[in-house]
């Protein structure tokens, strides 16, 4: 199996890298991709150091999957080509995620829709896939009617010019501004850009990619995305109205029991998720489960998750092992 790593060189393409290795992702070959200015530099893979190289060149070499974090235009314009050789794409980006003929994955939640002809995969925004892996077995069980979400993200979900920013500010030094203002000792409610309706894009992605991922329109969602100066993953508090009655205790078991979910949730012990403690680790952790005692058949709760792991790198490498298991991506041959 012929991997490529199209942007090998950024924060979550180093990520990918150590999770193949970690998860003895059954490669071949590993070829890693980034821009001009990085071809010929090398990468260290599970002891051995590769060269990293051009887009072009990696299309000629025919990969079997190739897996993106290079920003929606260079997804735009490359992930079409791949595709035209035979690879199969798992893009990181914002790019095809809405795209009506493309599909937006979450493994554990809809990955049985996959098929050989799914040559373009969307990978989720990270505040999505740490939100829809609790919701997704709620919503099975009490249909979730509404969603109220409010995000504490990390810095690097921005990406390394935002954790220089921190690094910078937190030592009383100038340096290059990755957000309109200081994020040290500050909450920045803007994440991404403003759309006309007023709300960012970061925000508008947690309502979209829920309802597709899900594949209900029916549920309303409004969310607020925040950034805020931490580096080990998002945090996310979520209000969640269903259609039916639950029990708490029985929602605390039922998330329980659900692959890639950890629930922390014991206030005798002060045992909630923090981000601090998720840094590092693929699982997703909820706690603070509580009713919502202002209405009926509501409920509270708080999400935490590394996003560059199970947010970006984990889900993506989790979604070509599905490809993979399944025979859903049938080997290139070089001509
Ligand atoms: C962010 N989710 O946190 C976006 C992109 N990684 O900025």
């Amino acid at each position: 199996m012929r991997i490529a790593v199209v942007g090998a060189t950024g924060m979550v393409g180093n990520v990918m890298l150590k999770s193949l290795a970690e998860r003895n992702f059954p490669l071949t070959e590993l070829i890693p991709v980034a821009s001009e200015k990085s071809v010929g530099k090398k990468v260290e893979f599970k002891g051995k150091e590769y060269t990293i190289v051009g887009l072009q060149d990696a299309v000629d070499m025919q990969p079997d999957i190739a897996l993106f974090s290079a920003g929606g235009s260079t997804s735009l314009e490359w992930a079409p080509k791949f595709a035209a050789v035979g690879t199969t794409v798992v893009d990181n980006s914002s790019a095809w995620r809405m795209d009506a003929t493309k599909k937006l994955i979450v493994p554990e939640i809809n990955a049985d829709i996959l098929t050989k002809e799914d040559k373009i995969i969307a990978n989720p925004n990270c505040s999505t896939i740490q939100m829809v892996m609790a919701l997704a077995p709620l919503h099975k069980k009490y249909q979730i009617k509404r969603l109220v979400i409010s995000t504490y993200q990390s810095i690097t979900g921005t990406g390394v010019k935002a954790v220089q920013q921190l690094e910078n500010e937190y030592k009383g030094e100038k340096g290059e501004m990755a957000y309109h203002y200081p994020i040290h000792k500050n909450a920045i409610p803007h994440c991404d850009v403003f759309e006309e309706n007023g709300y960012t894009k970061e925000e508008m992605k947690l309502v979209r990619e829920t309802q597709k991922i899900l594949n209900d329109n029916t549920i309303a969602v409004t969310a607020t995305a925040v950034r805020i100066p931490v580096v080990g993953g998002h945090s996310e508090c979520v209000n969640i109205e269903f259609e039916n009655e639950f029990d708490v205790s029985e929602i605390r078991k039922l998330l329980s029991e659900t692959p890639g979910v950890t629930v922390q949730d014991n206030l005798d012990t002060n045992t909630y998720p923090m981000p601090i403690y998720a840094h590092g680790k693929d699982d997703v952790f909820v706690g603070r489960i509580r009713r919502d005692l202002s209405q009926p058949n509501t409920l509270n709760m708080w999400i935490v998750s590394d996003n560059l792991r199970k947010g970006a790198a984990t889900n993506t490498i989790q979604i070509a092992e599905y490809l993979i298991e399944h025979n859903l991506c049938p080997s290139t041959t070089l001509s």
